[in-house]
């Protein structure tokens, strides 16, 4: 503990899922694994630690994907937040609580932040114009809103934020706004807000990320760096929604907090809600206290994406309240990739953590060795089944499993798994191995301390490592016969080194550890970490069972097929095409006359469903045009539509109108209509040929 040993006492926090959809793997190795090991790596150091999560249960991710599924915001909720609860807790991520934001308490405390910062002046209150969607009758906030980031160019970004670059954006900063609800170019109206003045912060904020430098991640620094370095802008915290937490003012009825201003504060109200479950003063692990010495260490877990709020945005919100302490690392994760392609949701390009649990029973360590393996630390990393099978069974299995199971057995074989020491108990015997042990947890504390958790169990597994060696070089199976002290002092010595083991895997893999202190007849209290188990002359242990069993490629090619067949039925068909017609001469073609025009005015034809009586501008003359598209179009949005019309076509009589040509149209196979149009450039009348 060498730079977090001065704090006794550590608030941990991992990014709150939104209540939207299951979690995959991408979540874990993001925000959660890591999190994870470092605090069970605390609780081990005997530190004063909270682990806090909870469902993110406002903003438009919520409204959105409860209209998708054709159902209130609240049903949305409470599905996933009880799916997400029991994944979390059967794959084994050990928060003290796991929360959710539509509680009263978060309410409450959100409320109470923005007042408290309302009343200091904080914010800046302005009428200003946002995008609403005309047809839906509503603000575009957030992700209602997607259009092209101005800082990298990608298309999909959102009104709030660009995940491709992590940039943070006002709608009103997007190239070509398009509204997610009608699919329509919005109109801009104006409406009142609260901002949180986030420029006036920026110099206190320089200074103080200036202080992490060489601390923080490269990835986290550089990038708060270059915002700040772009400056910052004042940044809205209210929203015009239905669905959030109320803005606690009267002027501002019918408005909510802005979900970013509400979701870090869930931080807070999770940690609230546990210390009254538990007897505990929260505010020792959140607020200031009278010396910087007894403050605790707050740390966040999170993915690349949410840098932006965790280290420019809540900290600001946290200095101008003024009570409460600021992160001491935010150590991010970039993005797991999954078989060569991004992990989607939407594409459901994804390995589901609740599936995982139901086809993979009881190998819940199995993941979590596999994805602390290849944590995206430095840079996107990815997820293959195949690789998942190669470090299962070449590492897992045939070295760790393999290990401790030679010893097991032979203990049994040799001496009925009964520890049997002149000395009174077992003391490691063997100068290269007290050596290699001091080297790896030294190796291991310095890795695990600073993020670097593929390291730290790369460190454990080099202890399985030296064990197998050992007992290689020893071959006590042979000594047995030749030189039987011999062979017992290499099982001791080996013993001790799977008590070292389990001591070390502690962090990485719970659930095998717990196997492990089965096996040697131990409590799990029993193995502090870096201290070596005494095993007692007469002490029995239990029989051998395997750690780990092989994956065969049966199980790998069913979810490899998996993640195939559901590529299939999400990529887009290909269109159905309308079977070509006969042959025709040239000169039957040559005999239209087709011409580029104008649409200059078009109405309904009275007591017709269909039709609409059009007149067009054909570069020859203006002629009046009957055509049956009205069930597509609005008379008033096709005026001034280019189009193309064949103009030789016998004039015919419709309802009473002449009609004087067609204009032609594209039809796809669902029946949906398009104007062929010429080119801009293309004056009325120019000939189609
Ligand atoms: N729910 C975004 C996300 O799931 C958001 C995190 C909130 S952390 C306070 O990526
Ligand atoms: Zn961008």
């Amino acid at each position: 503990m060498s730079k977090l040993n001065k704090y006794k006492r550590f608030t941990v926090t991992s990014a709150l899922p939104y209540a939207n959809g299951p979690l995959h793997i991408g979540h874990l190795a993001g925000a959660y694994l890591p999190a994870d090991i470092f605090v069970r790596y605390l609780r081990l150091k005997k530190k004063d630690v909270v682990y806090v999560c909870g469902s993110d249960e406002h903003g438009a991710a919520i409204t959105i994907k409860a209209k998708k599924e054709d159902t209130t915001p609240q049903a949305i909720i409470d599905k996933y937040h009880a799916q997400i609860k029991k994944s979390f807790e059967d794959f084994g991520i050990a928060f003290d609580i796991y929360h959710r934001t539509s509680s009263p308490i978060h309410h409450d405390l959100s409320q109470e932040f923005f007042l408290n910062l309302y009343e200091k002046d904080e914010f800046i209150e302005k009428f200003s114009e946002q995008y609403f969607d005309e047809d839906f009758q509503q603000f575009l906030a957030d992700r209602y809103i997607i259009g092209t980031c101005p800082n990298c160019g990608n298309p999909n970004a959102y009104g709030d934020q660009c995940e491709n670059c992590g940039t943070s954006l006002n709608p009103t900063d997007l190239i070509k706004p398009i509204s997610t609800l009608s699919g329509k170019t919005p109109v801009l109206k104006p409406t009142k807000h609260w901002y949180l003045p986030l420029d006036k912060y920026q110099p206190w904020l320089e200074k103080w990320i200036d202080t992490k430098e060489g601390d923080w991640k490269v990835n986290v620094f550089g990038q708060c760096k270059s915002w700040l370095k772009s400056g910052l802008q004042p940044r809205s915290m209210t929203r015009d929604l239905d669905w959030g937490i109320d803005v606690p003012l009267d002027e501002a009825k019918g408005k909510k907090l802005y979900v970013w201003m509400d979701a870090p504060i869930g931080y807070i109200s999770a940690t609230k809600q546990w210390a009254i479950d538990n007897g505990k003063d929260w505010k020792l692990y959140w607020k200031k206290q009278a010396s910087e010495a007894d403050e605790s260490c707050l740390l966040h877990f999170i993915g690349k994406d949410n840098i932006v709020f965790h280290c420019i945005i809540f900290p600001s919100i946290l200095h101008a309240h003024g009570e409460y302490i600021l992160p001491q690392n935010v150590p991010a994760n970039e993005f797991l990739n999954l078989e060569g392609d991004k992990l989607s949701t939407s594409r459901n390009h994804a390995v589901w953590l609740h599936e995982y649990l139901e086809e993979f029973p009881g190998r819940q360590d199995e993941l979590r060795y596999v994805l602390t393996s290849i944590l995206p630390e430095t840079s996107d990393s990815e997820f293959t089944w195949k690789d998942y099978q190669a470090r299962v069974n070449n590492e897992l299995v045939a070295i760790l499993g393999n290990y401790v199971n030679r010893v097991m057995i032979l203990m049994h074989k040799f001496y009925d798994g009964k520890v049997e020491s002149e000395g009174g108990q077992i003391v490691l015997a063997d100068n290269h191995i007290s050596n290699e042990l001091g080297r790896f947890y030294g190796e291991l504390e310095a890795a695990l301390e600073t993020y670097k958790f593929r390291q730290a169990l790369q460190t454990v597994m080099e202890i399985a490592r030296l064990g197998n060696r050992y007992l290689t070089e020893n071959e006590p199976w042979k000594t047995i016969k030749t030189d039987p002290a011999a062979a017992k002092t290499t099982l001791h010595n080996s013993l001790v080194m799977i008590g070292h083991l389990a001591s070390c895997l502690q962090p990485f893999l719970p659930h095998t550890v717990q196997k492990l202190v089965n096996m040697l007849n131990l409590p799990y209290s029993a193995i502090g970490l870096g201290e070596e188990i005494a095993f007692k002359n007469g002490h029995q242990l239990n029989p051998a069972v395997l750690l780990f069993e092989k994956v065969e490629d049966e199980a790998i090619d069913k979810q490899i097929q998996k993640l195939l067949d559901k590529k299939a039925a999400t990529a887009p068909k290909a269109p159905e095409v309308v079977a070509p017609k006969e042959n025709i001469s040239y000169d039957s073609f040559a005999t239209m006359d087709i011409r580029t025009g104008t649409i200059l005015t078009a109405e309904k034809v009275a007591k017709t469903k269909k039709l609409l009586k059009l007149t067009i501008d054909t570069g020859i003359d203006t002629r009046t045009i009957v055509s049956g598209i009205a069930e597509y179009f609005e008379p008033e949005a096709i005026i001034g539509q280019k189009v193309t019309v064949l103009v030789n076509l016998e004039p015919r009589d419709i309802k009473g109108i002449t009609s004087q040509g067609m204009i032609l149209m594209a039809e796809n196979a669902e029946g949906k209509l398009a104007f062929v149009s010429a080119p801009d450039g293309m004056h009325n009348g120019s000939v189609i040929r």
